[in-house]
Protein backbone atom coordinates (compact mmCIF):
# COMPACT_ATOMS: atom_id res chain seq x y z
CA UNK A 1 0.00 0.00 0.00
CA UNK A 2 1.28 3.41 -1.26
CA UNK A 3 1.89 6.23 1.36
CA UNK A 4 -1.14 7.73 -0.58
CA UNK A 5 -3.26 4.99 -0.26
CA UNK A 6 -3.55 5.07 3.92
CA UNK A 7 -6.69 5.44 4.83
CA UNK A 8 -7.12 8.60 6.51
CA UNK A 9 -8.17 9.15 10.68
CA UNK A 10 -9.93 12.19 11.09
CA UNK A 11 -7.70 15.60 10.91
CA UNK A 12 -7.80 17.08 14.36
CA UNK A 13 -6.38 20.12 13.19
CA UNK A 14 -9.13 20.83 11.82
CA UNK A 15 -11.44 19.34 14.14
CA UNK A 16 -13.86 21.72 15.97
CA UNK A 17 -12.73 21.06 19.46
CA UNK A 18 -10.47 23.81 20.83
CA UNK A 19 -6.82 22.47 20.31
CA UNK A 20 -4.87 22.35 23.53
CA UNK A 21 -1.62 20.29 25.29
CA UNK A 22 1.07 22.90 23.93
CA UNK A 23 2.23 24.38 27.26
CA UNK A 24 5.47 22.86 26.76
CA UNK A 25 5.92 24.05 23.42
CA UNK A 26 4.73 27.65 24.35
CA UNK A 27 7.01 27.83 27.73
CA UNK A 28 10.24 27.16 25.42
CA UNK A 29 8.62 29.47 22.83
CA UNK A 30 8.39 32.13 25.59
CA UNK A 31 11.42 31.65 27.46
CA UNK A 32 12.80 35.09 26.32
CA UNK A 33 9.78 37.01 27.29
CA UNK A 34 9.45 35.16 30.71
CA UNK A 35 12.35 35.43 31.79
CA UNK A 36 12.63 39.11 31.57
CA UNK A 37 8.95 39.16 33.12
CA UNK A 38 10.39 37.51 35.40
CA UNK A 39 13.30 39.37 36.30
CA UNK A 40 11.89 42.87 35.91
CA UNK A 41 8.54 41.72 38.44
CA UNK A 42 10.40 40.15 41.05
CA UNK A 43 12.38 43.29 41.09
CA UNK A 44 9.32 45.40 41.26
CA UNK A 45 8.93 43.32 44.34
CA UNK A 46 11.59 42.72 45.72
CA UNK A 47 11.15 44.72 49.24
CA UNK A 48 7.70 43.09 49.00
CA UNK A 49 3.79 44.42 48.72
CA UNK A 50 3.73 47.59 47.11
CA UNK A 51 1.59 50.14 47.13
CA UNK A 52 -0.61 50.93 44.22
CA UNK A 53 0.82 54.32 43.70
CA UNK A 54 1.78 56.70 40.05
CA UNK A 55 5.58 55.23 40.98
CA UNK A 56 4.69 51.59 40.96
CA UNK A 57 2.29 52.04 38.21
CA UNK A 58 4.80 53.66 36.04
CA UNK A 59 7.43 50.71 36.76
CA UNK A 60 5.01 48.30 35.76
CA UNK A 61 3.90 49.97 32.84
CA UNK A 62 7.79 50.06 31.48
CA UNK A 63 7.71 46.73 31.92
CA UNK A 64 4.51 45.38 30.06
CA UNK A 65 5.68 48.04 27.20
CA UNK A 66 9.42 45.85 26.76
CA UNK A 67 7.68 42.72 26.04
CA UNK A 68 5.95 44.65 22.83
CA UNK A 69 2.21 44.37 23.49
CA UNK A 70 1.94 48.32 22.63
CA UNK A 71 0.98 50.59 24.98
CA UNK A 72 -3.02 50.55 24.36
CA UNK A 73 -3.21 47.22 26.30
CA UNK A 74 -0.43 48.04 28.66
CA UNK A 75 -2.55 51.66 29.74
CA UNK A 76 -5.50 48.77 30.28
CA UNK A 77 -3.87 47.17 32.32
CA UNK A 78 -2.18 50.08 34.61
CA UNK A 79 -5.59 51.71 34.86
CA UNK A 80 -7.57 48.68 35.63
CA UNK A 81 -4.62 47.85 38.71
CA UNK A 82 -5.45 51.71 39.81
CA UNK A 83 -8.98 51.50 39.71
CA UNK A 84 -8.98 47.90 41.56
CA UNK A 85 -6.07 48.88 44.38
CA UNK A 86 -6.19 52.62 44.33
CA UNK A 87 -3.37 53.51 47.39
CA UNK A 88 -3.68 50.01 48.75
CA UNK A 89 -0.81 47.70 49.21
CA UNK A 90 -0.62 44.57 47.02
CA UNK A 91 1.39 41.39 46.66
CA UNK A 92 3.12 40.26 43.59
CA UNK A 93 0.83 37.34 42.77
CA UNK A 94 -2.45 39.36 42.86
CA UNK A 95 -0.84 41.86 40.82
CA UNK A 96 0.29 38.95 38.36
CA UNK A 97 -3.33 38.00 38.16
CA UNK A 98 -4.78 41.16 37.16
CA UNK A 99 -1.76 41.19 34.97
CA UNK A 100 -2.56 37.69 32.89
CA UNK A 101 -6.38 38.35 33.39
CA UNK A 102 -5.59 41.60 31.48
CA UNK A 103 -3.83 39.67 28.80
CA UNK A 104 -5.48 37.01 28.23
CA UNK A 105 -8.94 39.36 27.73
CA UNK A 106 -6.71 40.66 24.95
CA UNK A 107 -5.64 37.70 23.34
CA UNK A 108 -8.34 35.17 23.18
CA UNK A 109 -10.13 35.00 20.00
CA UNK A 110 -12.92 32.58 18.76
CA UNK A 111 -11.20 28.73 18.24
CA UNK A 112 -9.79 28.95 14.30
CA UNK A 113 -9.02 25.50 13.31
CA UNK A 114 -7.72 25.10 9.82
CA UNK A 115 -10.10 25.27 7.49
CA UNK A 116 -10.74 21.86 5.67
CA UNK A 117 -12.22 21.49 2.13
CA UNK A 118 -15.25 19.42 1.99
CA UNK A 119 -13.85 17.17 -0.78
CA UNK A 120 -10.50 16.80 -2.37
CA UNK A 121 -7.45 18.36 -0.79
CA UNK A 122 -6.98 20.95 1.45
CA UNK A 123 -5.10 24.15 -0.21
CA UNK A 124 -2.83 26.33 2.05
CA UNK A 125 -1.46 28.79 0.46
CA UNK A 126 1.34 30.64 2.24
CA UNK A 127 2.81 34.18 2.00
CA UNK A 128 5.11 36.54 3.64
CA UNK A 129 7.97 39.13 3.34
CA UNK A 130 11.69 37.59 3.15
CA UNK A 131 12.95 35.32 5.75
CA UNK A 132 9.96 35.36 7.95
CA UNK A 133 9.87 32.05 8.41
CA UNK A 134 7.37 30.43 5.62
CA UNK A 135 9.22 27.44 4.15
CA UNK A 136 10.27 26.36 7.56
CA UNK A 137 6.34 26.57 8.75
CA UNK A 138 5.26 24.73 5.90
CA UNK A 139 7.91 21.98 7.12
CA UNK A 140 5.81 22.24 10.47
CA UNK A 141 2.83 21.93 8.95
CA UNK A 142 3.42 19.46 7.11
CA UNK A 143 4.81 17.65 10.18
CA UNK A 144 1.49 18.00 11.83
CA UNK A 145 -0.67 16.77 9.04
CA UNK A 146 1.18 13.49 8.46
CA UNK A 147 1.30 12.82 11.97
CA UNK A 148 -2.37 13.21 11.66
CA UNK A 149 -3.19 10.48 8.88
CA UNK A 150 -3.00 13.32 5.98
CA UNK A 151 -1.02 12.91 3.03
CA UNK A 152 0.70 16.15 1.86
CA UNK A 153 2.00 17.44 -1.82
CA UNK A 154 4.24 20.41 -1.43
CA UNK A 155 4.40 23.19 -4.59
CA UNK A 156 7.64 24.81 -4.69
CA UNK A 157 6.09 28.12 -6.34
CA UNK A 158 9.38 30.02 -4.62
CA UNK A 159 10.84 29.79 -8.54
CA UNK A 160 13.11 33.12 -7.71
CA UNK A 161 16.16 31.34 -5.77
CA UNK A 162 17.69 27.60 -6.96
CA UNK A 163 18.18 27.29 -3.04
CA UNK A 164 14.45 27.85 -2.01
CA UNK A 165 13.14 24.76 -3.83
CA UNK A 166 16.14 22.55 -2.58
CA UNK A 167 14.87 23.50 1.51
CA UNK A 168 11.45 22.96 0.52
CA UNK A 169 12.91 19.37 -0.90
CA UNK A 170 15.07 18.34 1.91
CA UNK A 171 11.82 18.99 3.78
CA UNK A 172 9.84 16.60 1.96
CA UNK A 173 11.70 14.00 1.54
CA UNK A 174 12.48 14.09 5.41
CA UNK A 175 8.88 14.45 5.90
CA UNK A 176 7.80 12.16 3.26
CA UNK A 177 5.19 14.48 1.21
CA UNK A 178 5.31 14.16 -2.29
CA UNK A 179 6.85 17.85 -4.11
CA UNK A 180 6.11 20.05 -7.35
CA UNK A 181 8.86 22.03 -8.65
CA UNK A 182 9.13 24.32 -11.60
CA UNK A 183 12.38 25.34 -13.70
CA UNK A 184 14.01 27.64 -12.32
CA UNK A 185 12.23 31.02 -12.74
CA UNK A 186 9.41 29.66 -14.22
CA UNK A 187 5.96 30.95 -13.40
CA UNK A 188 5.31 30.10 -9.94
CA UNK A 189 1.23 30.12 -10.91
CA UNK A 190 2.17 27.10 -13.27
CA UNK A 191 3.69 25.84 -10.15
CA UNK A 192 1.02 25.90 -8.11
CA UNK A 193 -1.44 24.80 -10.83
CA UNK A 194 0.44 21.57 -11.23
CA UNK A 195 0.81 20.95 -7.67
CA UNK A 196 -2.87 21.37 -7.12
CA UNK A 197 -3.36 19.15 -9.90
CA UNK A 198 -0.50 16.49 -8.50
CA UNK A 199 -2.74 16.68 -5.22
CA UNK A 200 -6.09 15.64 -6.96
CA UNK A 201 -4.54 13.05 -9.01
CA UNK A 202 -3.12 11.58 -5.66
CA UNK A 203 -6.26 12.02 -3.80
CA UNK A 204 -4.05 13.78 -1.48
CA UNK A 205 -5.36 15.88 1.70
CA UNK A 206 -3.47 18.74 1.73
CA UNK A 207 -1.23 20.56 -1.08
CA UNK A 208 1.00 23.65 0.57
CA UNK A 209 2.09 25.94 -1.60
CA UNK A 210 5.25 27.81 -0.93
CA UNK A 211 5.79 31.72 -2.38
CA UNK A 212 8.93 33.94 -2.79
CA UNK A 213 9.52 36.41 -0.15
CA UNK A 214 7.87 39.68 -1.09
CA UNK A 215 6.96 43.34 0.15
CA UNK A 216 3.02 44.46 0.36
CA UNK A 217 4.36 47.19 -1.40
CA UNK A 218 5.99 45.53 -4.17
CA UNK A 219 2.80 45.58 -6.71
CA UNK A 220 3.67 43.10 -8.97
CA UNK A 221 4.90 40.59 -6.70
CA UNK A 222 1.22 41.47 -4.97
CA UNK A 223 -0.68 40.39 -8.68
CA UNK A 224 1.69 37.52 -8.64
CA UNK A 225 -0.02 36.67 -5.54
CA UNK A 226 -3.55 36.72 -7.26
CA UNK A 227 -2.98 34.95 -9.89
CA UNK A 228 -1.56 32.08 -8.05
CA UNK A 229 -4.93 32.67 -6.07
CA UNK A 230 -6.83 32.60 -9.23
CA UNK A 231 -5.27 29.73 -10.97
CA UNK A 232 -6.00 27.52 -7.70
CA UNK A 233 -9.27 28.50 -7.94
CA UNK A 234 -9.89 27.39 -11.11
CA UNK A 235 -9.18 24.04 -10.63
CA UNK A 236 -10.95 23.84 -6.65
CA UNK A 237 -13.62 26.46 -6.89
CA UNK A 238 -13.05 27.06 -2.69
CA UNK A 239 -9.32 26.99 -2.82
CA UNK A 240 -7.63 28.16 -1.72
CA UNK A 241 -8.83 27.18 1.91
CA UNK A 242 -6.37 29.09 3.78
CA UNK A 243 -3.49 32.11 2.80
CA UNK A 244 -1.97 31.69 6.22
CA UNK A 245 0.59 35.16 6.57
CA UNK A 246 3.73 34.21 8.21
CA UNK A 247 4.86 36.96 10.67
CA UNK A 248 8.71 37.25 12.19
CA UNK A 249 7.67 37.71 15.85
CA UNK A 250 11.41 39.12 15.97
CA UNK A 251 10.34 42.16 13.63
CA UNK A 252 8.14 43.26 16.38
CA UNK A 253 5.84 46.37 15.83
CA UNK A 254 7.19 46.16 11.68
CA UNK A 255 5.17 42.94 11.63
CA UNK A 256 1.77 44.94 11.99
CA UNK A 257 1.69 46.80 8.74
CA UNK A 258 2.90 43.63 6.75
CA UNK A 259 -0.14 42.11 8.28
CA UNK A 260 -1.90 44.83 7.26
CA UNK A 261 -0.49 44.96 3.37
CA UNK A 262 -1.06 41.60 2.76
CA UNK A 263 -4.20 41.12 4.19
CA UNK A 264 -5.71 43.09 1.98
CA UNK A 265 -3.77 42.75 -0.90
CA UNK A 266 -3.42 38.38 -0.37
CA UNK A 267 -6.93 37.77 1.38
CA UNK A 268 -5.08 36.43 3.98
CA UNK A 269 -7.11 34.04 6.76
CA UNK A 270 -4.52 33.64 9.02
CA UNK A 271 -1.22 34.44 10.91
CA UNK A 272 1.59 31.92 11.66
CA UNK A 273 3.79 34.37 14.28
CA UNK A 274 7.23 32.28 13.36
CA UNK A 275 10.21 32.80 15.67
CA UNK A 276 8.36 33.56 18.94
CA UNK A 277 11.27 31.79 20.86
CA UNK A 278 14.10 34.28 19.41
CA UNK A 279 12.16 37.65 20.86
CA UNK A 280 11.39 38.96 24.40
CA UNK A 281 8.96 40.64 23.06
CA UNK A 282 6.05 37.63 23.09
CA UNK A 283 3.99 40.47 23.65
CA UNK A 284 3.45 41.53 19.94
CA UNK A 285 0.89 39.12 19.67
CA UNK A 286 -1.51 41.67 21.47
CA UNK A 287 -1.36 44.26 18.91
CA UNK A 288 -1.62 41.61 15.96
CA UNK A 289 -4.70 40.22 17.71
CA UNK A 290 -6.32 43.49 18.31
CA UNK A 291 -4.97 45.25 14.84
CA UNK A 292 -6.57 42.64 12.12
CA UNK A 293 -9.52 40.36 11.62
CA UNK A 294 -7.26 37.90 11.36
CA UNK A 295 -6.70 35.02 13.93
CA UNK A 296 -3.11 34.25 14.98
CA UNK A 297 -3.23 30.21 14.15
CA UNK A 298 -0.34 28.59 14.62
CA UNK A 299 3.12 29.93 16.83
CA UNK A 300 6.67 28.73 15.50
CA UNK A 301 8.82 28.38 18.26
CA UNK A 302 11.88 27.11 16.79
CA UNK A 303 13.70 25.43 13.69
CA UNK A 304 12.92 21.78 13.75
CA UNK A 305 9.33 20.56 11.98
CA UNK A 306 7.97 19.84 15.40
CA UNK A 307 8.49 23.55 16.61
CA UNK A 308 4.91 24.39 15.79
CA UNK A 309 2.11 25.37 18.39
CA UNK A 310 -1.47 25.65 17.30
CA UNK A 311 -2.38 29.34 18.95
CA UNK A 312 -3.98 29.14 22.47
CA UNK A 313 -4.56 32.21 24.42
CA UNK A 314 -4.72 30.84 27.70
CA UNK A 315 -1.63 28.57 27.03
CA UNK A 316 -0.07 31.37 25.81
CA UNK A 317 -0.81 33.56 29.18
CA UNK A 318 -0.08 31.02 31.27
CA UNK A 319 3.77 29.82 29.23
CA UNK A 320 4.46 33.88 29.16
CA UNK A 321 4.45 33.88 33.27
CA UNK A 322 5.40 30.00 33.32
CA UNK A 323 8.61 31.26 35.65
CA UNK A 324 6.45 32.13 38.78
CA UNK A 325 5.03 28.95 38.55
CA UNK A 326 8.07 27.13 38.83
CA UNK A 327 9.54 28.60 41.12
N1 LIG B 1 14.32 30.30 16.04
C1 LIG B 1 13.47 30.15 15.03
N2 LIG B 1 13.91 30.24 13.78
C2 LIG B 1 13.02 30.08 12.76
C3 LIG B 1 11.64 29.85 13.01
N3 LIG B 1 11.02 29.77 11.80
C4 LIG B 1 11.97 29.95 10.87
N4 LIG B 1 13.19 30.14 11.43
C5 LIG B 1 14.48 30.40 10.78
O1 LIG B 1 14.38 31.60 10.05
C6 LIG B 1 15.17 31.52 8.85
C7 LIG B 1 14.30 31.84 7.65
O2 LIG B 1 13.31 30.83 7.55
P1 LIG B 1 12.65 30.39 6.17
O3 LIG B 1 11.61 29.38 6.50
O4 LIG B 1 13.67 30.03 5.17
O5 LIG B 1 11.97 31.76 5.77
P2 LIG B 1 11.21 32.11 4.40
O6 LIG B 1 10.12 33.04 4.75
O7 LIG B 1 10.85 30.88 3.68
O8 LIG B 1 12.37 32.90 3.62
P3 LIG B 1 12.37 33.31 2.05
O9 LIG B 1 11.89 32.14 1.29
O10 LIG B 1 13.80 33.65 1.80
O11 LIG B 1 11.47 34.50 1.93
C8 LIG B 1 15.74 30.13 8.84
O12 LIG B 1 17.06 30.16 9.34
C9 LIG B 1 14.83 29.34 9.77
O13 LIG B 1 15.47 28.25 10.37
C10 LIG B 1 11.19 29.77 14.37
O14 LIG B 1 10.00 29.58 14.69
N5 LIG B 1 12.14 29.93 15.33
MG1 LIG C 1 11.22 30.28 1.75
Amino acid sequence: MGFFDRKKPAATSGSDKPQKGFLGLFKRGLEKTGQLLYTDVRDLFKEGDRVVDDAFLNELFAILIKTDMGTGPATNIRDELKSEYRSRKIEMAAALQIVKDQLLALMRQPDAPIQHAENGPTVILVVGVNGSGKTTSIAKLTQMFIREGNSVVLGAADTFRAAAVQQLTIWAERLGAEIVKGEPASDPASVAHRAVARAIELQADVCIIDTAGRLQTQTSLMQELGKIRRVISKQIPDAPHEAMLVLDATAGQNGISQARGFSEAASCTGIVLAKIDGTAKGGVVIPIRQEFDLPVKFVGVGEQADDLAVFNADEFVEAMFAEYFTK
